[in-house]
C-alpha cells in the first residue's frame, strides 16, 4: 500500500524515533508499504516518520538501472565514517522539488537489524552513503536544509508552507 509522504514543515519530521524492539507482522507491512511508496514517489530513500510512523525504520534502493536492490534497515546507526567528504545535490521527498549541496563523509559502515531480526554491517560509498546518512537523520528529527544557512532554509520552508496551503485549498491536481 502506497502511504502519503508527510511535507516539511511538520512535528513529526522533527522528532527523534523509537527503537524497533521486536519485528513483528506490523513492522513487516509498514517495511513492505515504505518500499511501494518509496519506488512509487520515485525516490532513492524513505525513512518511517516521513510516512508519519515513529520508529527507527529505512528502506533504501540507489541502482538507478538494473535489477532493484531494496534494503530494509531496523535501528541503524553509523559507527565509522571516513575523513573524506563528499558534496551531493540533495533532495527529500518531505521537500519536494528542493535541492542543495549538503556535504557528508563520503564512506561510512553501518550496523543494523534486518527483517530476520540478524544484525547486519555493512561499508556504504558513493551515493548510497549520501543515502543511509539522510535517512538516518531523518530517524534523529533532522533534514537535510538543516545543513544550511538559515537564510536558505527559511526560504525552502517558506515555499513548503505555500505548497501546503495550495494543496489543502485546490488538492492534488486544482
Ligand atoms: O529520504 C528521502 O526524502 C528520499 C530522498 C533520498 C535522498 C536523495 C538524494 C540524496 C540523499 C537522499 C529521495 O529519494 S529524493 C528523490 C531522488 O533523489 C531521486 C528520485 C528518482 C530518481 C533518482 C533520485
Ligand atoms: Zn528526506
Amino acid at each position: 500500500m502506497i502511504r502519503d509522504i508527510l511535507i516539511h514543515p511538520d512535528p513529526r519530521l522533527k522528532k527523534p524515533c523509537d527503537r524497533v524492539q521486536e519485528v513483528t507482522a506490523e513492522i513487516h507491512v509498514l517495511a513492505k508499504d515504505m518500499l511501494d511508496t518509496m519506488y512509487d514517489a520515485p525516490g532513492i530513500g524513505l525513512a518511517a516518520p516521513q510516512v508519519g510512523a515513529m520508529k527507527q525504520l529505512i528502506v533504501m534502493d540507489c541502482i538507478k538501472d538494473g535489477p532493484p536492490q531494496p534494503m530494509v534497515m531496523l535501528n541503524p546507526i553509523v559507527f565509522w565514517a571516513s575523513e573524506d567528504l563528499s558534496v551531493y545535490d540533495e533532495g527529500c521527498l518531505s521537500i519536494p522539488d528542493q535541492y542543495a549541496e549538503v556535504s557528508r563523509p563520503g564512506s561510512v559502515k553501518v550496523r543494523w537489524m534486518g527483517l530476520d531480526a540478524q544484525t547486519y554491517e555493512q561499508q556504504f560509498d558513493g551515493l548510497w552513503a549520501t543515502c543511509v546518512q539522510h535517512e538516518i537523520d531523518h530517524l534523529n528529527g533532522k533534514l537535510f536544509i538543516d545543513y544550511l544557512g538559515p537564510l536558505k532554509r527559511q526560504m525552502i520552508t517558506r515555499r513548503m508552507e505555500k505548497l501546503k496551503r495550495e494543496r489543502a485549498r485546490f488538492g492534488d491536481g486544482r
